[in-house]
This record gives C-alpha cells, sequence and structure tokens, in this order.
C-alpha cells in the first residue's frame, strides 16, 4: 500500500516558506493553539450543543486518544463520513492530533464508493456517526467487502497517551476529487499548504473572532470546509454554527438566532434563498457575506443577492485541487457580478492557453492551467491520472475554460465530460459504466443538460439491448442505478431511449464527441 505523500520542487517549497506561506503550522495544533488564547469562546454550535475551544480541544484529544488505543498508528488513514453535525470536529481533529489522515467522504457516498475510497487510500478505519441515517451500518456493508477496513468507529475515546509530533510538510488528510474520468481520484494536501489556504482565505473575507459562519453545505467539501468554510472561521477564533440542511427554512432561522455573519453557497442554493428572502419572518440582517461557488453564478443572478438578501455576494471559484479564486469585498460591482473573481496567493501561477499549448491574449478563453503554494503536484497512487492532469513542470490541467482579464477569471465552461450538478461533480464515464451493468442495455452515452434549477442536470441515452426481456422503462433504469450503491445524485436526471447513436457510432468516434453530438443534438430539439 502506498503512503500518500506530495511534494514540491526544492526551489519552490523554499520560496514559499520563505515567503511566509508555509508556517509550519499543523491541524491539530491550530486547535491547540486557539483553545490557549481563547479557551471560552464559542468554537462550534449545533442545535443545543456549545463547545467552547477549550472544550472541543478537550473531545478531539479524547478521540485521539481513542484512535490510538484501537492500535492505529500516525499515518494510517480513516475514512470519514459525517454529516454536519458537531461531532464531525472532535472527529476530524482528534485523527490530526494523533498524525492520522482522514479521507472525507460525501454523506450521499454509499458502498460503492466508499469501498473504491477504503481500497484506494487503504484506510484501516472510518469513523462515523448515528446522525440522520445509520451509517454504521453502510460502513459494515463496505467493511465485508474490504476486510482491511477494520475497525468502525463511533464516539472515539481512549485513556491519555501521548501524542506524536506532526511533520507540517506531511500529508494532513485526502479529499476526493470531483472525477471527470470514471472514480473519483484521491488528493493529498499538506498543513502546510492547506492551513495556508484557508488562512489566507479567512483574511481575504475579513474574518474576526466576532465572524459567525453557518455551515450550509456539507462539510466534508473543499468549499465549505476551506474557502474560508469551518477551518478558515476557526483559524480565526470565530464560531461555526451546523446546519442540518441548506434550505431555507432551517438556514434562515439559525442566522437570525445566532447573527451569522457569513456563508457559502452553490448557485442553485443562492437561488432558492433569494426567493425565499423576501418572505420570511427570520432577521437576516448579521449576514455580511455570501459566498457562490462550485459552479458557475449568472450574472443575473449575481446582481440581485443584495437587493434579495442584504449582504455583499463574493463569487467563490475553487478546486479541490488547490486554486481558489475570490472576488475581495472592495471590488467594483461590475468585477463581483461578472467575474468569478482571482486567486488568493501573489505565487498562484495561472496559464490560460488554446488547445495546441499557446498562451492566448486577455479576454480570450483558453484552457485553465495553475500551479501554486496550496495546489497538487500529483494525485494519490495514480500515474495515469497524474500524466494526464499535470504538465511535466507542474501545472494541473483544471479542465475549466476561462477569460483572464486583468488577473480576474470568468469560467466560460469545461473541456471535460463532467457534469456539474448544483456543483456536485459527476463522471459522465463513473455513469455510463453502471449502465452498461444492466442486462437489458446495449450502450448508454450521459451527457449535461442545462438545467433552471440544478444549473446542470444528467440525462442518459440508452440503447436497449435487443432480445433478452424487452425494453426497461426510466424508471427501471433510475431505480437499477439505485441499487448500484452509489450516491443518490448520481442517478441520472432523464433517460432517453434511442435505437442507435445514429452514424456516430457506425464512424467510431470518440465517447466524448459522441457525447457532445448527443448534448447537441438535445437541445436543438428543446
Ligand atoms: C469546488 O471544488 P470541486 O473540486 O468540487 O470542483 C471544482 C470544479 C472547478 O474545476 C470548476 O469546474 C467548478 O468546479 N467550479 C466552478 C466554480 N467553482 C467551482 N465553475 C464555475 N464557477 C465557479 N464559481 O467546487 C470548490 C472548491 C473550493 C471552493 C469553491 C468551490
Amino acid at each position: 500500500m502506498t503512503d500518500p505523500i506530495q511534494t514540491w520542487p526544492e526551489d519552490f517549497a523554499a520560496r514559499y516558506r520563505e515567503k511566509g506561506y508555509w508556517r509550519g503550522e499543523t491541524m491539530g495544533g491550530i486547535l491547540r493553539a486557539r483553545a490557549a488564547e481563547s479557551p471560552d469562546a464559542v468554537a462550534v454550535v449545533d442545535g443545543d450543543i456549545r463547545w467552547t475551544y477549550a472544550g472541543l480541544l478537550a473531545r478531539a484529544e479524547a478521540a485521539a486518544y481513542g484512535y490510538l488505543s484501537l492500535g492505529l498508528a500516525p499515518g494510517d488513514r480513516v475514512i470519514v463520513q459525517i454529516p454536519n453535525v458537531a461531532a464531525f470536529f472532535p472527529a476530524v481533529f482528534g485523527l490530526f492530533l494523533a498524525g492520522l489522515l482522514p479521507v472525507y467522504a460525501l454523506p450521499p457516498h454509499r458502498e460503492t464508493e466508499l469501498a473504491h475510497f477504503a481500497r484506494k487510500s487503504g484506510a484501516k478505519g472510518i469513523v462515523v456517526t448515528d446522525a440522520v441515517f445509520d451509517y454504521a451500518a453502510l460502513a459494515r456493508k463496505v467493511q465485508a467487502e474490504v476486510p482491511t477496513l477494520r475497525h468502525i468507529i463511533q464516539d472515539p475515546t481512549g485513556p491519555a497517551v501521548p501524542l506524536p509530533q506532526v511533520d507540517p510538510a506531511k500529508v494532513a488528510f485526502l479529499q476526493i476529487s470531483g472525477g471527470s474520468t470514471g472514480l473519483s481520484k484521491l488528493i493529498p494536501r499538506t498543513h502546510d499548504d492547506y492551513i495556508y489556504s484557508f488562512r489566507a482565505s479567512a483574511e481575504i473575507c475579513g474574518l474576526t473572532p466576532d465572524s459567525v459562519y453557518l455551515a450550509a453545505l456539507p462539510v466534508a467539501h473543499n468549499f465549505p470546509m476551506s474557502s474560508p468554510g469551518v477551518f478558515g472561521t476557526l483559524y480565526a477564533g470565530g464560531t461555526v454554527v451546523m446546519a442540518p440542511d441548506p434550505s431555507p427554512g432551517t438556514a434562515f432561522p439559525l442566522i437570525a438566532a445566532h447573527g451569522v455573519t457569513i456563508t457559502g453557497l452553490v448557485p442553485p442554493l443562492a437561488l432558492l434563498w433569494m426567493q425565499a428572502a423576501p418572505r420570511t419572518p427570520h432577521e437576516l440582517s448579521s449576514l455580511q457575506l455570501l459566498g457562490v461557488g462550485g459552479a458557475k453564478f449568472l450574472p443575473e443572478a449575481a446582481a440581485r443577492v443584495r437587493e434579495t438578501l442584504g449582504c455583499q455576494l463574493q463569487q467563490v471559484f475553487g478546486m479541490a485541487e488547490g486554486l481558489v479564486n475570490y472576488t475581495r469585498p472592495g471590488d467594483t460591482e461590475d468585477t463581483i457580478i461578472q467575474t468569478q473573481g482571482r486567486p488568493i496567493s501573489p505565487d498562484d501561477e495561472i496559464l490560460v492557453l488554446d488547445d495546441d499549448g499557446t498562451p492566448v491574449p486577455d479576454g480570450q478563453p483558453g484552457n485553465l492551467l495553475t500551479r501554486g503554494p496550496y495546489t497538487i503536484r500529483a494525485y494519490h497512487d495514480d500515474p495515469a491520472a497524474n500524466a494526464r492532469s499535470f504538465t511535466p513542470d507542474g501545472f494541473y490541467r483544471t479542465g475549466d475554460i476561462v477569460i483572464r482579464r486583468s488577473g480576474y477569471l470568468t469560467v466560460q465552461g469545461r473541456a471535460g465530460d463532467h457534469i456539474n450538478r448544483a456543483g456536485e461533480k459527476i463522471s459522465a464515464e463513473e455513469i455510463e459504466d453502471h449502465l452498461l451493468a444492466h442486462p437489458q442495455i446495449f450502450d448508454a452515452a450521459v451527457v449535461s443538460i442545462p438545467d433552471k434549477h440544478l444549473g446542470e442536470r444528467t440525462c442518459a441515452f440508452v440503447i436497449p439491448a435487443t432480445g433478452s426481456g424487452g425494453t426497461p422503462t426510466a424508471t427501471e433504469v433510475r431505480a437499477f442505478m439505485r441499487t448500484r450503491g452509489v450516491a443518490d445524485f448520481k442517478v441520472p436526471d432523464q433517460v432517453v431511449f434511442v435505437p442507435e447513436f445514429e452514424n456516430t457510432a457506425a464512424l467510431k468516434i470518440s465517447r466524448k464527441a459522441l457525447r457532445a453530438a448527443l448534448r447537441a443534438k438535445m437541445l436543438e430539439n428543446t
């Protein structure tokens, strides 16, 4: 089993340290520091739970002892599948303090995805809660498939033992990639690089100990985790309020009750909030900054944030692999509405290239490539993906098509074949592979279709198999996907049966071209 690594060339690493980006802080060390400075400040609120920084640290230490008492050793990986509840924090900070590496699963992930994470990361345990869903039962199914996942852990605690020294230059955790081809890749992030990204994000967003961040999106996502998210807020000594779901009905009362000052949403949720705000009885005036990202926020919608929600909009264009762009609170209204911001760091290197690799001038669309002090140089244990996704000199090919103007980026689209469904990235190839496992399906191609509510929805074009057992219905195809043990957001929104992929199939064109042709045909007819 390959241990996760992430390294930058020595001259880059030296520069990033010299410039003060990498400060030798660790995730566990940050919590210790805040607990020492302001032990009685409230760190986390969840329903009736209010944990101070000192209280959170004590719980995280108990969790760390618990992990180590199971025989887990520094460097081991542990999957974390916990929804937006307070227990998320002692679970992950406990892992950090014990030198263990969280592998962040999302709450909707099911046995197929979890088994992949377990195998790929070599995780020896999974930590879950019994909140909302029987995650322990799900974990037992995964364990039956991947026996190296030895420990299913709930409420870890144990007798005090010495905790290890943690190296800030080493990998702190594995994040899950959106995945444009097939299964999700694992993204190793170091303490140094990740802490820089959320410390700088907290500064850009003006976070202070008085800031109150509402965790509306699932915190295992990179955006609510670190842009500036829950970690940026805790770094600043502020308070995190956990929302069990992001609907206005749940979120608005929490904003009013706790004086929430900042939150982050994907565009479809921002639209819902803007629709609900004029009629809500709840006081939303504490809200100062609304970050919107994960998918393109259209200018017409962006222009309405201030009048409907009474707060400043911040566009956030980021990726779990690293690079995050923000519009800044002081930017002109035009920049905030029309662009997805500019990079966090002066040392984020940005290339906008045509398909031949030649730089395009400002104002022209091109492929976005980047490298910098918090963008990975490689995925975990995946030479083929690394060869595709990184240039020999270490630039990450984001797959996004952007226009750059005066340093600000506007996202135009993407080169790859994933579907951005309300901010969840879905690989067309992964869904097609599942559909092909159906005995009555001869072939399938999955494409994204623009959608008023989701931004994009998934549409599966299916060629039924001739002969055996007749043609399945759309309902049956969707039901079949549900038996595959995958996250519900991967079930196609729409299924269209076609007798063949017309001349495209005969011409043996690439899957990519086939998907593009089907998508174009569909859009023509609507
Ligand atoms: C965030 O991270 P991921 O890893 O789930 O997805 C990254 C991809 C980007 O490459 C881009 O295709 C898309 O999501 N994206 C946007 C966007 N923000 C992300 N496309 C258009 N406009 C935006 N504002 O989604 C993520 C990570 C950190 C912060 C924010 C988002």
